[in-house]
This record gives structure tokens, sequence and C-alpha cells, in this order.
């Protein structure tokens, strides 16, 4: 699980004499009060989310006012429904001091729950299903610290800071899978409530933004520049991207590969000063998607890049805009953030335990690029099952944290498909990956979800193969398919 660092009590302290006391009396508690407390009860990360709220849209304005310190100011709008009565919204913020909270534009009693993570607003009157609310939270100051003890050195998740002078002019960014987004913004931070977004980001002269979906005109302030994108498509919070650098931002030309054969609009940005063995990389990222989306389907967002950072982090498929380290910065690992956007970014795990269903499916996509390039897949197969052979495996539903980005996850993951395609061969397997992504994007599914699909869609023998590699606890035979 993530670690709160006790430096961060400091964040706790700012906050005990921070929020006013609720001014009103609370209603009377409905029939649902103590069910309004539950959280989504993830299996892997059970203090994230509600139970009931469903965020359908966040209108994020972000101000960095000194790029590459962690400050920053934010006013977010969310768009809130419910699927049971709530007498009390309980977003996942571990963010800067709170300053104003509005319910349908007036002011709305609030609370920090600094160990569980929660901002706790109370609305006039509980909000019912079939409602929509417009819940908006300023907060200005340092993000919170969550640390990701999945590496072996600690990740810090959710806001980054790149401080001036280590190659740069001062930078920041979001890293935030699996739970990191709340460092920044009040959400419900759960991968099984999709939202679409709507992000300003507000900078000095001399800094560009970059963020997740389609760029609107840029607003040019008083010594201000804002920068306004639209992601149009429901995404995980944790694949949202926000970037801020002394950026070159290039275009090329649009690729054809959305909706109908919908142009993709395309554009990378790199900090000033990138070498050309790092650009390099994504030379071809045209290539990959038209080699990815025939074999999964339309391309399910309107645009597609990268967005290059220097620290020696994981790479990260944030939606439409990939968040590429300068040492990760190579095709495979282009390729497979690139595969992410339709696994895990348009098609989306239903829980943390179903993690591999991003992370196997875009090992898979490495294995299918090299094959595109004439290379031979199935010495790519070989190598994963040798390293599971020698490193150990588990069935794929994750158990524990430590689980979520673990080997099983990646190549047990990708042998599972496989598998399918050894099966039911390659074109029953292109079949699938179409319908799958037809049927599942915008959407977020269970493992016992996909083994239903494949049921329906490939039959018995197809579901038998791909269920032998999600559930045997030992590491089943390699499988061959014929071509
Ligand atoms: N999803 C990332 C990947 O592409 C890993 C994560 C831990 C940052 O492999």
């Amino acid at each position: 699980n993530s670690t709160v660092l006790p430096g961060l009590l400091i964040l706790a302290a700012m906050l005990a004499g921070g929020p006013p006391a609720p001014a009103q009396p609370l209603p009377a508690p409905p029939p649902v009060s103590a069910g309004a407390a539950r959280t989504l009860n993830d299996p892997i990360f059970p203090s994230l989310g509600q139970l009931g709220l469903d965020v359908r849209h966040y209108d994020v304005a972000l101000t960095v006012a000194e790029p590459g310190t962690p400050e920053l100011s934010g006013a977010v709008t969310l768009t809130l429904a419910a699927t049971r009565p709530l007498a009390e919204v309980r977003l996942d913020f571990y963010g800067p001091t709170v300053t104003a909270v509005r319910w349908n534009g007036q002011a709305a009693p609030f609370r920090m729950e600094p160990d569980r993570q929660k901002l706790v607003v109370t609305p006039p009157a509980p909000l019912l299903p079939g409602q929509e609310a417009r819940l908006t939270v300023e907060y200005q100051g340092a993000p919170g610290v969550i640390l990701d003890p999945d590496f072996s050195t600690p990740l810090r998740l959710g806001w980054q800071a790149v401080p001036a002078g280590e190659g740069g002019a001062g930078a920041n960014f979001t890293l935030s899978e699996p739970q990191g987004t709340h460092t920044f913004l009040p959400t419900n931070d759960h991968p099984s409530d999709k939202a679409t977004f709507t992000t300003r980001v507000t900078v000095p002269p001399g800094f560009t933004a970059a963020a997740s979906g389609l760029e609107g005109a840029v607003v040019e302030g008083s010594g201000t520049r804002t920068f306004v994108f639209t992601q149009a498509e429901p995404i995980p919070t944790y694949a949202l991207a926000v970037h801020v650098n002394r950026f070159e931002r290039v275009m090329a030309p649009p690729v054809p590969v959305g909706a109908n054969g919908a142009p993709v609009v395309r554009r990378d940005y790199f900090p000033v000063g990138t070498a050309d063995s790092t650009r390099s990389a994504y030379a071809r990222t045209d290539e990959m998607l038209r080699v990815l989306s025939g074999w999964f389907g339309p391309y399910p967002f309107g645009a597609y890049g990268v967005a290059v950072v220097t620290p020696p982090l994981p790479a990260l498929e944030t939606a439409t805009l990939s968040t590429m380290p300068v040492r990760s910065s190579n095709e495979r690992v282009a390729v497979h953030e690139l595969a992410h956007q339709w696994f895990g970014d348009a098609v989306s795990p239903a829980t943390w335990a179903d993690v591999w269903l991003n992370e196997g499916f875009a090992t898979y996509a490495e294995l299918l690029w090299t094959e595109a390039q004439g290379g031979d897949g199935q010495a790519v197969a070989a190598r994963w099952y040798a390293i599971l052979a020698q490193g150990g495996t588990r069935p794929l539903v994750a158990t524990q944290a430590g689980q979520l980005f673990d080997r099983s996850a990646y190549q047990r993951g990708a042998l599972a498909l496989h598998a399918l395609r050894a099966a039911v061969g390659d074109a029953a397997f292109r079949a699938f990956l179409h319908a799958y992504t037809a049927r599942f994007s915008g959407k977020s599914l269970t493992t016992a979800d996909l083994l239903t699909f494949a049921h329906t869609q490939v039959g018995g023998a197809g579901e038998a193969a791909l269920r032998t590699w999600v559930e045997s606890p030992g590491l089943p035979p390699l499988p061959v398919p014929a071509h």
C-alpha cells in the first residue's frame, strides 16, 4: 500500500487550523447516511473512492506560478451524479490547502480527513440518483506526498516538480498511476469512475503547458499564458496528463486511424534541448498507430503524442499524451504506452486487482510490433516465458499492491493473449480484439467480464485457453500459434 510521509503531517497541521466548522446544522440524516462513508472497497486500495458517487466531468484550472516548485493553485468544478442517495460527498484529496468549496455555486461546509485522504463536503440536501450537481473546490499550496513502494527507488506519485537547474528551467508534470491524482486534484480516484476533463493550465511567459485531450486557443493574460485542453472521452483519473516545461511542440501529419478513419491529431512535446537520440524513439509513431489500430480497432481518442520528461521514472500512458522519461525513450516502451491508450485509458480495469488487463495487453503489443517489423514474435513469447519460468508467477488477478506491476501482470498477461491467439487463430483473435475495444471503450471491466466476453466472441475453447492463463497457480505450457 502507499505510504504517507510523516513530513506531510504539516498538511494535517495546516488543515487543523484551516477549514471552518460546518456553518449550519447538518440536514437530518437520511436512511442511507451510514452508507455515505463507504468507499469503493477496492481489493488493493480499499480506502479509495466513494460508493454511489459518479463524477462525470472535471473542469480543472491549475496555476503554476513558479514551474519546478511543487506549489500550485487550483480550482476544479466537478459535475457529480449519484447512483444512491449521498448525504456527503467524500472525494479523495491529499493536496494543497482547501480555501473554498461551493455546491451549485453556494458556499458549502467541508472538512478534511487527512488520515484517510478525504475531502468531505456536505451538500444542502442529499444528492439523489437522477440529479446532477456542480461541486467547486479551490486550493493552494504544496501537494501531498504519496509514495508508491512497488519500485526500488521510492516513487513519489502524482504532482512532480523538477527544480530549475536540473538540466532545465523548472518543470512540473503528473505521474499518478495508481492513486496519485488526488495529490493535486480532488477526485473519485478510482478507475471504475471514469470522467471527461477540461484542463486549463496557467503558466508564466516562456513556459508551455500540455495536457490530455485536444488543445484549444491559448489565452494571453497579463504576465501569464493559459493553455486549454479538452479530453472528450472518459478516462480513469490516473491517466490525466498535465505538463509544464519549456517545451518545443512538434506537430506531425494527422493519422486516419480514428473511428471511421477520422484523423488523429499528432503532437509531441520535447523539453528544449532534447537530444535527437531521444526524439528518434518517436519517429515511427505514425506507423505504430497504423499497426496497432489494425489489431485493436480504431484509435479511441482525438490525439496522440508524447511529452518527454527528464527524471528517471517509469513511463506512463497518460491519455492522448504518454509521459516518456528520457531513459525510456525507445521503440519498445513507445509502442507499449501507445497500446495502453486502448487498454487502460479507453478500456479500463474495474478494480486495481484487474490491472493486468492493462499491462498484459500493452505488453502483447510489443510482440505484435516486432512481428510487424518482420521480427520473430514467437521468440519474444519464449523470452517472456523464460522470465516467468525463472522468476516465478501467479494467477493474474492481483491480491496485493506489490503485484500490480510485476512480471506476471506484464509477461504472463501477454502470454494469456498469446494463448488465446493460439487457440482461435489470427483472424478470430483480431476480430476478438476489435470487438473487445468496441464493447468496453469508455468503460471499466473485471477479469471475469473479459472471460465472459471471450466466451461469447470466440467460444469455449478460446475462453478456456485464456482462463488457464488467468487462473492456474503454476505456469501453463508455452502457447505456439499457427500462422
Ligand atoms: N503503466 C505503466 C507502464 O506502462 C507502469 C506504471 C507503474 C507507471 O508500464
